[in-house]
Parts: C-alpha cells; sequence; structure tokens
C-alpha cells in the first residue's frame, strides 16, 4: 500500500521543483543560524542566493561526522532549545556520541516518514508489531514505534533483549509484524527453536529489517527459517533515523528513499566528484526539511548504488540499492581492501554454516592476520573432525578466489558466537594503529 499517494508518486519534474524551493529556504536557513554553516559556506565562496538549480546542490559544502564532533553536544542545531522537545545519539565506535534533536514538527514527520515506510513493507491498520528495536537513545525503537502508530497498527514496545520473554509474548499475542535488526531476528528464532517453538508456527507475515549490514542470502535465510517476508530498510540517526529509504513488498529489489525529504547523491569517496547512477560510491544527504537537526551533503561513509528505473509499486521515488560496506570499516589486510559484507557473501553462500561469524584481525610478525570464526550449523555439528577440517579449507578457498587474501577459518560450535540484542559486533581489529 502507498501511504502518501501524493508524495510517493510524483512526477519528477514536480518532485524536483519540491526539492529546490526546500533547498533554498534550508540554504538560507542554515547559513543564518548554524555558525559552522555560515563559515563552511564562506570558505567555498558561496551564498545561499546562489543555489538557483537543483544541480547547485554541489556548490555546497559536505558535512562530516567529525564536524558533528567539533559542535558536539547541541552547536550543529538550528532551532532554539525551548523548540525541541526530543534528542537521541548514536554510539560511534570512537569518543562522544552523535547527537541529533528534533523539534515538535520533526517528530511528527519522522512518524509520517516510518508510517510511509511500514506501509510499503506490506504494514496495515490492524497489524500488531512486535518491535524488538532498542528503546532509548537509539532511534530504531521509537522511530519504529511512532510510525507503527501513525499508521493505525498495535505496538509491543518491547525492545531488545530478555529472550525468552519476547517469544512468549509472541506465541500469546500473536503479532503480525517483526521489526528487528536481522542478526537479532535469527537469535529470536534460534531461542524459539530451543523452547520447542517453530518460528514459522507464529502468527508473522513481513519482517522489517535494518540498521546493520546483511546480505540477499540473509534474506532468504531469515524467510526460510521464521517463515515470513523480509525487507530492507535504512537509516541513520543523523538524517532521521529509520525511514529514509526502505523496499517495497511489491519489488524488494533497492530501496526507495524518500526524496520529498532527503536528496541523495553518490560520490567517490575519494575525491569527493559525484558520480552518476549506476555507480558504486559513498551515499550523501541532504535533509529538506528538518528543523532542529538539518544536514548539508552529509557523508555517511556507507556505499551503495542509486537507479532510477520505474518501479512496480508505482512509487517515483529513486531507489538505493543494499548496502555493500562502508568507505570506513573497510579493512586492508596486507593491502588489500576488504570489506566485511564481502565475507558475510561467502559465508552466507557456504552450506553448513550459521550465520554468525566475527572476523578478528591481527598483526603477527609484522604481518596482517584474518581469522575468519563462523558457527556450523547444527546439522553438521556431529560430522567427523576430518570433515570440518574440509569445509574451513573449502571457505578458505572461496575467500580466497574472491578476494585475494587468505585467511584462516575457524569453525566454532553453535550458539558460542556472542549474540547481539541490536547491532552485531562482526570486526575485532587487534592491531596497533
Ligand atoms: O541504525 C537507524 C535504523 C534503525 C535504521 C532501525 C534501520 C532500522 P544509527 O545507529 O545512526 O541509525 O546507524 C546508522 O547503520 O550509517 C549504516 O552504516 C547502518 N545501517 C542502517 N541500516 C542499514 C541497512 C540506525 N539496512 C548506520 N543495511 C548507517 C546496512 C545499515 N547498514
Amino acid at each position: 500500500m502507498i501511504y502518501d499517494e501524493e508524495f510517493e508518486t510524483l512526477p519528477r519534474e514536480a518532485l524536483e521543483a519540491i526539492q529546490l524551493k526546500r533547498l533554498q529556504d534550508l540554504a538560507e536557513r542554515v547559513y543564518a543560524t548554524v555558525p559552522f554553516y555560515k563559515k563552511a559556506f564562506d570558505e567555498k565562496g558561496v551564498k545561499p542566493g546562489d543555489i538557483k538549480h537543483l544541480e547547485d546542490l554541489h556548490k555546497l559544502p559536505f558535512t562530516m561526522k567529525q564536524d558533528l564532533r567539533d559542535n558536539y553536544p547541541f552547536g550543529m542545531f538550528a532551532s532554539p532549545m525551548e523548540t525541541v522537545v526530543r534528542i537521541h545519539a548514536s554510539s560511534g565506535t570512537t569518543g562522544k556520541p552523535t547527537v541529533v534533536g528534533y523539534t515538535r514538527r520533526d517528530i511528527n514527520t519522522w512518524a509520517e516518514l516510518m508510517a510511509r515506510t511500514l506501509a510499503a513493507a506490506g504494514a496495515h491498520k490492524g497489524d500488531i508489531v512486535h518491535n524488538a528495536y532498542g528503546y532509548g537513545l537509539f532511534t530504531g525503537g521509537l522511530g519504529f514505534h511512532y510510525g507503527a502508530e501513525r499508521l493505525g497498527a498495535s505496538v509491543i514496545p518491547v525492545s531488545g533483549g530478555n529472550t525468552k520473554r519476547q517469544i512468549l509474548l509472541m506465541r500469546d499475542f500473536g503479532p503480525t509484524v517483526l521489526t528487528a535488526t536481522p542478526s537479532y531476528s535469527l537469535h529470536l528464532c534460534d531461542v524459539a527453536a530451543d523452547e520447542g517453538l517453530d518460528f514459522r508456527s507464529l502468527n508473522f507475515r513481513i519482517g522489517v529489517f535494518g540498521a546493520e549490514p546483511w546480505t540477499e542470502n540473509m534474506r532468504k535465510e531469515i524467510e526460510n527459517k521464521l517463515g515470513l517476508e523480509a525487507m530492507d530498510i535504512y537509516g541513520l540517526s543523523e538524517i532521521i533515523g529509520p525511514g529514509v529509504s526502505v523496499e517495497c513488498i511489491e519489488a524488494k529489489n533497492g530501496l526507495h528513499i524518500f526524496e520529498d525529504h532527503f536528496i541523495p547523491e553518490i560520490i567517490d569517496p575519494a575525491t569527493g566528484e559525484p558520480l552518476g547512477y549506476g555507480k558504486i560510491g559513498e551515499l550523501v544527504f541532504t535533509t529538506l526539511t528538518k528543523q532542529a537537526f538539518p544536514l548539508i551533503r552529509y557523508r555517511t561513509r556507507d556505499l551503495s548504488v542509486l537507479y532510477r528505473e520505474p518501479c512496480r509499486c508505482g512509487r517515483t521515488l529513486v531507489r538505493m540499492g543494499r548496502i555493500t560496506g562502508r568507505s570506513d570499516d573497510m579493512l586492508i589486510i596486507r593491502g588489500v581492501n576488504v570489506f566485511p559484507s564481502q565475507i558475510e557473501s561467502v559465508l552466507m553462500a557456504s552450506e553448513g554454516v550459521a550465520p554468525h561469524y566475527v572476523l578478528v584481525v591481527d598483526r603477527k610478525d609484522r604481518m596482517d592476520t584474518l581469522e575468519v570464526q563462523v558457527e556450523i550449523s547444527e546439522e553438521v555439528f556431529s560430522d567427523a573432525v576430518k570433515d570440518l577440517q574440509q569445509r574451513e579449507k573449502r571457505i578458505e578457498k572461496d575467500i580466497k578466489d574472491l578476494l585475494g587474501v587468505s585467511c584462516k577459518v575457524r569453525l566454532v560450535e553453535p550458539k558460542t558466537i556472542q549474540r547481539s540484542q541490536g547491532k552485531a559486533q562482526r570486526v575485532i581489529d587487534k592491531r596497533q594503529p
């Protein structure tokens, strides 16, 4: 179902006219209210009035995560603190969290976008949403919560954790929509099995999974094991939280970006040059309607691709491909660029292993080492040691063939890799910087 017929199906010209008007207003506003932007515009020799066409966006400066850190906590806010009704934050791997703020209108926009998101994923009024995204500073829990209520569904605000209790609630309340990180959804399924419950016998129809990278193979695994249709949702705290883009259930092929609120770009991460449709690069977003925390050309570090072919669902919005990695979590192992998602794709294509793994990177005798620890599935757990060693060798070869980097694969017992209730931690880098 299309939640907002008018804005999700606009002809391109009409959409671009709205974008231009909103961009012009935004440029005026941030220049006048955020000292960081005044300085950044001045340094580039650009004035808000120079935005005459949409392409003039390229004249504006980028915003980097470091800029948010430098203005911690509220220095990038464009609205007075008295009008900010909500604060969220995301914890990075280093240093202080990234802090974001919302006015009342921003919260309303977010609820609308999340209602659109859930509807695109196939949810509707009357659904019961088991919301296992974390509530708190993380945007996942509350973002889905407001969107589900706006759509007219019933929300179970269960958050992450206390997994056995979640199974009980699922059994008794009969939820029809599961919202969780993909890794936690598999954990829920495992715990259900331990309790003697086949997840497929539950009432779920669809799942809306995101907040961490996952693959097509993982989608198949989730759909099979959980007995539901799995959709990918993307977002980040800085831009609004979840609600930036989502797959439609009709095509499940690329995530529609809500372009009346966010302008996406793909750039070359090394040079900053904009790349055309169909080229893989770093995603950059400009928020068009946010009041408290607007961002101009924010570099997400997420790698993706944009395409504008029409979609069979009827939405005219541009789609982005599944996130294929991050330009900053790229590992460099003996000089080779390695994205954890590439290794994941090999693992997911290998038989007999479960989608739970960690990559341990270390340095021995000045040489980088990569160990891939992956759980074997219950079915092959009892195989002879010799068979397991063969499996390890086969995966090592597949990784070498794909990435050109040799590694040690270590199969570990089922359920020994630590489960996360939110985002999974997949990389342990022990090398000294
Ligand atoms: O993860 C917002 C969110 C909540 C999205 C719930 C979807 C569902 P942050 O904690 O700020 O916000 O983390 C944002 O997570 O830059 C990506 O690297 C990653 N990410 C989010 N969704 C996906 C996805 C939320 N579908 C960061 N696929 C982003 C791959 C994702 N990576």
